[in-house]
């Protein structure tokens, strides 16, 4: 497809000095790695240094940059400086990242360089956010993506492709072709002349090049950004070109035929150019060594300052995981905000998010239908309508490219609201949530974060198959860097979702579908609190139950009946998983000598045993019984009604399982 609107012209000794740097770079490295001054794989770029340099010539100043995991000349093309780079692959706290990247996932914003992703293919969903912010805030900016030709098998690069098409997001699309897919070459697995033939499939337009030729490279890249730039959509350019330096440092390459390999060194682009700015009497001789001298001399001199730089202070390590702390109100009664209206749990979760939409101009709402159809459980309707198609929209069923946008343009300064329509389908994309949202604060040292907002319901019901009624707050609240929370009632489900919403992190709101129907009062006008903080719904002296979500109702409806019988169990409901409010838990814990822990998701790794351990540890002397726990025993959901009432707590077996604790 024609794509040509202009044709930058390349500085073709500036690109030659530039990709001389980067492969003396990666040969420092790669001594470096060799001799253990470097710990773990590093994967080099030699051969390849034309696309960056080339894509970089064509770029603006404030369009972004993400890159492959064998990005070292992506970062150097940004002009991140060598001595940086050196430190951050050798650890050092001067580094990029303070040490926290290392050579796969080193990162520099200030650069306009966002990045490194050791997961292949991860990057294109996350690009298409940074673009949707660009789209929406008219900066005209746009974002340049590079991935490898085995990335093209991946699932998110798909889904990626398809969401940029969707949205004509601004978005080149860089396919770094060097026909290795690892140790596979891509021809077995992609039977195609060039890559760049799927792109109309997507229904954008694509384009293949020579990847050794900084020329040609910087000429496609250019048109495609402009064509970006001017509305015209995503556009995927493959560049062919050589991989030379093998997959990582220690592969001898004995997959690769020594022919194929002989071909590739022969297509090396460093000669070619060198021969070319000689030939069109750019440069000489004697002056081409001189350059070359000088580059030898830089890179070394880096290498030899980031060696001598002092490695991180250990104590580092444990800081920047999430926002220490926000200035919301901590969790309060809400009977002590004002009046209430009465709604529904689902009512309530709309106004919540029409307030936000209302009073934050930078938060955006999008997911499976959840705009012009109002979401399939109605908890997004009519918001479309009052705050138009670019702040609250419509996606493909891509889970991955939702999260990665949300990931992206949260990045950028937007606050995005996604709905995963279950949570069991959060399982498709779980490496945008874990890999991604959750590393962002972490590893480029509390310098980014991703404050975005991951609602998604889960639970059994009536009917409800065994794919769409998991619970899985035990499996998010693992992860570091995410901050997981669910609801038991109308106020905190709009609560919550208003905290979640101001958090400087990724926040995943958990909604009980079950709940969805109940009424009750919201205190619509009451400050916003922070994220955390557990809620005593009950007060009792015998025993206390810990619960979440709908079996708070469940346990307060035991204890009524407890109560009865001359029990007086506490019902305390945890709401926030992480962070978690030890003092709450562990004070009750204390006082009322006897836990139960209840909650409907499984039994086995539930977050149930995270509670029950953390008041072993910190209320052992106090406690007068072991810790319970009542869970739904360690099988897959059914889903007849009956055979699920059969597995799921209930207030008569948490009222059984009270009285034995009593007895205890
Ligand atoms: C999702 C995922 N699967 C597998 C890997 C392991 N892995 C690391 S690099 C790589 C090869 C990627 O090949 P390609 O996309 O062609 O990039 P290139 O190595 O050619 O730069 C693989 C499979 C990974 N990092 N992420």
């Amino acid at each position: 497809m024609a794509l040509r609107v202009t044709e930058p012209r390349l500085d073709l000794l500036a690109a030659y000095r530039r990709m001389l740097t980067i492969r003396r770079f990666e040969e420092r490295v790669l001594e470096l790695r060799m001799t253990d001054e470097i710990a773990g794989s590093v994967h080099l770029c030699g051969g390849q240094e034309a696309i960056p340099v080339g894509a970089l010539a064509a770029l603006e100043p404030e369009d972004r940059v993400i890159a492959t995991y064998r990005g070292h000349g992506w970062a150097l093309a940004c002009e991140i400086p060598l001595v940086t780079m050196f430190a951050e692959i050798l650890g050092r706290a001067s580094g990029t990242n303070e040490g926290r990247g290392g050579s796969a996932y080193l990162s520099s914003p200030e650069h306009r360089f966002l990045g490194e992703n050791s997961i292949v293919g991860a990057g294109l969903p996350i690009a298409n956010g940074v673009a949707l912010a660009a789209q929406l805030s008219s900066s005209g900016n746009v974002v340049v993506v590079s991935f490898g030709d085995g990335a093209t098998s991946q699932g998110a690069t798909h889904e990626g492709l398809v969401m940029a098409v969707a949205r004509r997001l601004p978005v080149v699309f860089v396919c770094e072709n060097n026909d290795w897919s690892e140790m596979t070459p891509i021809s077995a697995i992609a039977p195609l002349r060039d890559l760049a033939e799927r792109a109309p499939g997507y229904g954008m337009p694509g384009e293949t090049v020579d990847g050794t030729d900084p020329q040609s490279v910087a000429e496609a890249i250019g048109a495609a950004a402009e064509r970006a730039r001017g509305g015209g959509g995503p556009t995927f350019v493959e560049c062919k070109t050589v991989r030379l330096m093998a997959h990582y440092h220690a592969d001898i390459e004995h997959y690769r035929d020594p022919t194929e390999r002989e071909a590739a060194t022969l297509r090396d682009p460093l000669p070619h150019l060198r021969q070319r700015l000689l030939e069109g009497g750019l440069a000489d001789e004697p002056s081409l060594v001189g350059l070359e001298r000088a580059v030898a001399d830089d890179v070394l001199d880096a290498s030899e300052r980031a060696l001598a730089e002092p490695q991180p202070d250990p104590a580092a390590a444990r800081t920047h995981v999430t926002f220490p702390s926000w200035p919301g109100v901590a969790a309060q009664s809400p009977a002590a905000a004002g009046d209430a209206t009465t709604l529904t749990v689902a009512a309530a979760l709309n106004e919540a998010l029409r307030r936000e939409l209302a009073e934050n101009p930078e938060v955006i709402l999008f997911g499976e239908d959840i705009a012009i159809p109002g979401g399939v459980f109605g908890i997004t309707r009519r918001l479309h309508g009052e705050f138009g198609g670019d702040r609250v929209f419509d996606t493909p069923i891509a889970e991955a490219a939702i999260l990665g946008a949300a990931i992206g343009a949260a990045q950028e300064g937007f606050r995005p609201i996604v709905e995963i329509m279950y949570a069991d389908f959060m399982l498709v994309a779980l490496d945008q949530l874990v890999n991604q949202a959750a590393n962002v604060r972490y590893l480029s040292s509390g310098r980014r974060s991703a404050p975005m907002v991951v609602r998604c319901q889960q639970g059994a019901t009536p009917g409800s198959c065994a794919q769409h009624s998991q619970s899985l707050e035990a499996l998010l609240a693992h992860i570091p860097g995410l901050k997981v929370g669910m609801a038991s009632n109308a106020h905190d489900a709009y609560a919550m979702l208003r905290a979640a919403v101001h958090d400087p992190d990724p926040v995943v709101v958990i909604e009980s579908r079950a709940l969805y129907p109940l009424e009750g009062p919201v205190y619509v006008d009451a400050p916003i609190e922070s994220v955390g903080g557990a809620r005593l719904r009950r007060s009792g002296s015998d025993a206390l139950i810990v619960t979440w979500g709908r079996m708070v109702n469940e346990a307060e409806a035991a204890a009524e009946e407890l109560a009865a019988s001359g029990i007086h169990a506490a019902v305390l409901d945890l709401r926030w998983f992480t962070p978690f409010d030890d003092q709450t838990v562990i004070d009750l814990s204390r006082t009322l000598r006897r836990v139960l822990v209840v909650h409907e998701a499984n039994l086995t790794g539930g977050f149930g045993a995270e509670v029950a351990a953390r008041v072993s540890e910190q209320a052992f002397g106090d406690l007068a019984a072991p810790v319970m726990r009542l869970a739904t025993p360690d099988v897959r959901m059914p889903a007849a009604t009956g055979l699920q009432n059969a597995l799921m707590p209930s207030r008569s077996t948490i009222g059984d399982a009270v009285r034995k604790l009593a007895r205890a």
